[in-house]
């Protein structure tokens, strides 16, 4: 048995026949404002750091389906099972099931991947809520992120709405490495995504994360780096500061890039227009606009700001298009 298949024997217990025919479920996609970035163990997606993200009204929307082959739409398309985004599911789905078990899995993206809104995060994680109906395992959502975490690490957060902790954890297997919601509600604050390209992104995180942290030495000081940016985000979201809590999402993930730009071959995401973007957010923060931004393994950026600043925001950035976020 594989360390994967272990830990979901551990959770679920052995391989057994699905309750039910058929099994449809919903999970947001989330945008980390602590990121992760730099696994200590890629078999189980088991993360460096812990992270902290907050989840989005948009998501995927998964049916899984017994059937007598293995069949997969993608947005109403039909993928076929050989190609990379169905072999990907399909095999995590084979930690589950026995082999005469075969599925038609119908996912449905409100958020478009090349938007970089992180559609992974939450389509493994709705499929482990859809299996979760499927064979009435009946597990709480600590177990369920756990289950996720093995298919994408950022879908252990997606099991929740609103501020999201994933713990990083100690164990081996990873079974303390799981997400948790954080109470906190702020109906004030706005995210905006600002697109610089849609392109296919030149690496994919995976790749890049691996190759960061196994050649950038700038990696060496990302750990210390997120414990602090945990701890001031933390009492940004008990406080409702908003300046700190923009203000460390922002460094978090500037540093988050440099760390990919010390690795060898570098990893740079950016476009120049990400970096003019940058200048635009910084002059305009200067003149007394609060706005500040996140970016994730893409050119794009995400824009934080007040509900009340909303106008001005969107004045200086007609192309911005708003991201609803789903609190708890
Ligand atoms: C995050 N990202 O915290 C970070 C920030 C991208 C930049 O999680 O290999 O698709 O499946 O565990 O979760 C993207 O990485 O990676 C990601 P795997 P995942 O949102």
């Amino acid at each position: 048995m594989s360390t994967k298949e272990q830990v979901v024997y551990k959770l679920v217990g052995p391989k057994a026949s699905p309750k039910k025919e058929k099994a449809t479920a919903f999970c947001p996609a989330n945008i980390a404002l602590i990121k992760y970035w730099g696994k200590r163990n890629s078999e189980l997606n088991l993360p460096v750091t812990s992270s902290l993200s907050l989840s989005l009204a948009k998501g995927t929307h998964t049916t899984i389906q017994l059937a007598d082959e293995d069949r997969c739409t993608l947005n109403e398309k039909v993928i076929s099972p050989s190609e990379p985004f169905a072999k990907r599911l399909f095999t995590f789905c084979d930690l589950f099931r026995t082999p005469d078990t075969k599925f038609a899995i119908n996912t449905t993206n409100e958020v478009p991947t090349a938007a970089g809104l992180a559609s992974s995060s939450s389509g493994f994680a709705a499929v482990v809520v859809a299996l979760n109906e499927l064979y009435g395992w009946q597990k709480d959502p600590k177990a369920l992120s756990i289950l996720a975490r093995m298919g994408s690490g950022s879908a252990s957060r997606s099991i929740y709405s609103g501020f999201v902790e994933w713990h990083r954890g100690n164990q081996d297997d990873g079974m303390d490495s799981f997400s948790e919601p954080i109470a906190c509600l702020w109906p004030e604050l706005e995210l905006g995504a600002l697109m610089i390209s849609e392109k296919q992104k030149p690496i994919d995180s995976r790749e890049a994360m691996k190759r960061t942290k196994e050649t950038s030495t700038l990696y060496r000081a990302w750990p210390e780096k997120v414990a602090h940016d945990m701890q001031l985000v933390k009492q940004a979201l008990s406080t409702k500061d908003f300046t700190l809590l923009g203000s460390t999402a922002e460094t978090n993930a500037l540093s988050m890039h440099a760390t990919m730009m010390g690795a060898i071959p570098p990893v740079l995401y950016w476009l120049p227009d990400t970096v003019r973007e940058l200048h635009h957010i910084w002059q305009l923060r200067k003149s007394g606009l609060e706005l500040y931004c996140t970016m994730d393994a893409g050119p794009n950026l995400k824009l934080l700001y007040k509900t009340a600043d909303r106008a001005a925001v969107q004045q200086a950035f007609p192309h911005i298009a708003p991201i609803s976020t789903r609190s708890t």
